[in-house]
Formats: C-alpha cells, structure tokens, sequence
C-alpha cells in the first residue's frame, strides 16, 4: 500500500524515467495541447490574451487534460508556457497573433535590477493551482509533467524581446559582458528553481526544463550559458525535491549531448531529431533515459513515412531506457488522427499480443 492506504497504481512514464520496467514504451508529446485540437481552439477563443489562459486555473486544467481524452498518452504536461517566469518577474509580456511573444526587451544592467524575484510566487500562483487541479481530475496511470525554460532559452527572449531572431543582442552581451550578464541568468536559476519546486509541491510528478534555443550558442559557450545554468538548478531541485525525474531538452547541440548527458546531472535527455539513432544509443542511453524524437513533420504527415520512422526510433532504443516523444512541439497542421496512430504504434510494439 501506498502512504496514504491508497493502492498504489503504476504509471508508466514515470517508471520509464526511473529505469524501471514497462510493458510497453511509454509516450508523451510536446505541445500535445494546443491549435490542432478544435478544442483547445475552442477555449482559445474564450480569452482574450495568452497568458490568461495560462493563468486561469480552471482553463489551464481543461486543456492540459484535453489531449488525453483522445489520446493513449502516458503523461499529462501542465498547460502554461516558459515565459510565464518572466512575467512573473515584472517583465511586460505578450503574445500577439501570428507574431509569437512580445515582451519589453532587457538589455542593459538597469534592466536586471527591475527584475522582482520577490514576486514570482504570487504573480505565478495560478500555475500551482491549475497543478492542484488537474491532479484532482488526472486519469489513472498517468504522469503529470511540470516544465520551465532553461536560463539561456528564456533570456534569449528577455533579451531580444522576441522569437525567430538569431538572438544577436542576447548573444553579443553574453559574448561580450559576461559578468553582467551572468546576474540576469543568476536570477533566472533563482526563479525557476523556486518555480519547479512549488510545481512539485502542487502535484508535478517529473518535470522537463526546455533548452529550445541552447543549439545558437557558440560551442565553447555553451558550457556555460546552457549547461552550468541547468546542472546548477537541477542540483537545487533534487536537494530540496530528491524523488522527482528530470528531463533536459537541450535542443540543436549535436554530438554535445554527451556534455549535457554527463554535466546537467539530470535523468533524462529529450534529442532533437538531428540526432542519429544509432550513435544516441551507443554513446548516451548508457547514461540516461532518452526521450525523443520523430520529426514533427513526419506527424503532420502521417501514413507510411511516419509509421516506418517512428518503428526505427522504437528499433535502436526501446531496448534501453525510453520514452517515445517528438524531436520538438507538435505543429499547429497535424491531423489529430494521426497523433491517434502513432500513441497505438508505440503501445503496440513489441507486443506479442
Ligand atoms: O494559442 C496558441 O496557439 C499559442 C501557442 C502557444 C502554446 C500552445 C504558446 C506561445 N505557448 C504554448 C504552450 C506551451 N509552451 C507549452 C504547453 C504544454 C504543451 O502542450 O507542451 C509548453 C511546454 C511551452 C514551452 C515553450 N514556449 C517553449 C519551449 C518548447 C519549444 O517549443 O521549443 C518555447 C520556446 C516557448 C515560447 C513560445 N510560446 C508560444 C510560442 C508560439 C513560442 C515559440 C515562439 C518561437 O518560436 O520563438
């Protein structure tokens, strides 16, 4: 018996992530919520902004529990976004139409000292809450998953103010004034340190820390504007939190995977699908669960070229530790039928019956 008197039921993701057995590989997909499904579209459309929809509870909930009404997927990723920190910590934030996110960009050390880390706790509660509740409605079996933004990724949208940028002014006064900029990404491990704790607290079984954009610096940078920052939280996580998986998604690094498998300290590595099959078994699975990572093209798709793609992932790694995944976020045009096929695919491999 489980604390508590209740049974305790076995959840095959997180078994996954702690190197346990499973009778099947375990899936779950970035950006599994969002504009392929009519429904979430449907409670968009109820919101003005983004972000309310973030920081309304009860709506948060609602479409983080969407996609697993329709679909055999293993975990539930909490509805938020990673620029939820930032706003959390005074910086002016939105999202626009078509644009992505907007926000009032950071540049000089007068910028920093503005910074509230006081006031994260409160301007981001509504995420605990939305936590709170989904746990309350979570079906059987599955994992919820709690996230932020590694340090480098979410100041690279501080900085520059927005997304599809070759983050130049992020990268110059990195390159450029190291010390000043080190105190932005101090603040950032801070923050989000303090933020996947309370996530935890609120019911986040595993949590993934998005390094979305740790592929743009430089490779003698990357040490330590991606890694040092990521081993640095995950270090304080597991202290305070010592029983919670976690996955880092360094995305676009390449054959430095290895660095961040060996130097985050973290259980699992999320790979981009630049990442040939064959060397990630040989040279990271050793080490730490693998998450990854069908092109999401491939799910738009669908058909023989996805099937046959995603039998190949489950060939070279499901014989280690494995949870099936994308090499990033679902794309707004994927037919949801085919993300149908590919959770039953994954199921059913291997199986005899
Ligand atoms: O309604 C909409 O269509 C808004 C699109 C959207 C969605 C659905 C944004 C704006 N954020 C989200 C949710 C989101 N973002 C989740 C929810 C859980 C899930 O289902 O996975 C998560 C985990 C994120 C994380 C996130 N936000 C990342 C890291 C992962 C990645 O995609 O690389 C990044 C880089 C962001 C920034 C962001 N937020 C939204 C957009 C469109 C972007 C990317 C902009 C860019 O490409 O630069």
């Amino acid at each position: 018996m489980a604390p508590g008197g209740a049974m305790s039921v076995s959840k095959p993701l997180l078994t996954a992530l702690q190197r346990g057995p499973t009778t099947s590989t375990p899936i779950w997909l970035m950006r599994q919520a969002g504009r392929y499904l009519p429904e979430y579209r449907t409670i968009r459309g109820k919101v003005a902004r983004f972000l309310d929809l973030c920081l309304t509870p009860e709506l948060a909930a609602e479409v983080t529990l969407q996609p697993l009404r329709r679909f055999e997927l293993d975990g539930a990723i909490l509805f938020s976004d990673i620029l939820v920190l930032p706003y959390g910590l005074g910086q002016v934030v939105s999202f626009e139409e078509g644009k992505g996110p907007q926000l009032a960009p950071i540049r000089r050390e007068e910028d920093i000292a503005r910074l509230q880390l006081s006031a994260v706790a409160e301007r981001t509660a509504a995420v605990e809450e939305a936590l709170r509740l989904i746990v309350k409605s979570l079906p059987v079996g599955k994992t919820l998953i709690g996230f932020a933004g590694a340090p480098w990724t979410v100041a690279c949208y501080m900085v520059e103010g927005e997304g599809g940028t070759d983050f130049e002014h992020v990268r110059a006064w990195a390159y450029g004034e190291p010390e000043s900029f080190q105190k932005l990404i101090d603040i950032l491990v801070e923050g989000t340190v303090d933020h996947l704790v309370r996530q935890i607290d609120a019911g986040a079984e595993t949590l993934q820390i998005f390094d979305s954009w740790a592929g743009v610096l430089a490779a003698n940078r990357r040490m330590r504007w991606s890694i040092a920052p990521i081993a640095a939280i995950v270090k304080r996580v597991r202290a305070a939190r010592p029983a919670i998986p976690i996955i880092v998604f360094p995305r676009g690094v390449g054959a430095s995977y290895v660095d961040f498998a060996r130097q985050c300290g973290c259980d699992g590595l999320s790979l981009d699908s630049g990442v040939s099959l064959n060397w990630a078994a040989s040279e990271l699975q050793a080490s730490t669960v693998l998450q990854g990572n069908l092109d999401p093209m491939l799910l738009v798709l669908g058909g023989t070229a996805m099937r046959d793609e995603a039998e190949q992932i489950l060939r070279a790694w499901s014989g280690g530790p494995f949870v099936f995944n994308l090499g990033h976020g679902i794309l707004p045009q994927t037919p949801p039928e085919h993300v149908a096929e590919l959770c039953r695919l994954v199921h059913r491999f291997g199986r005899t019956s």
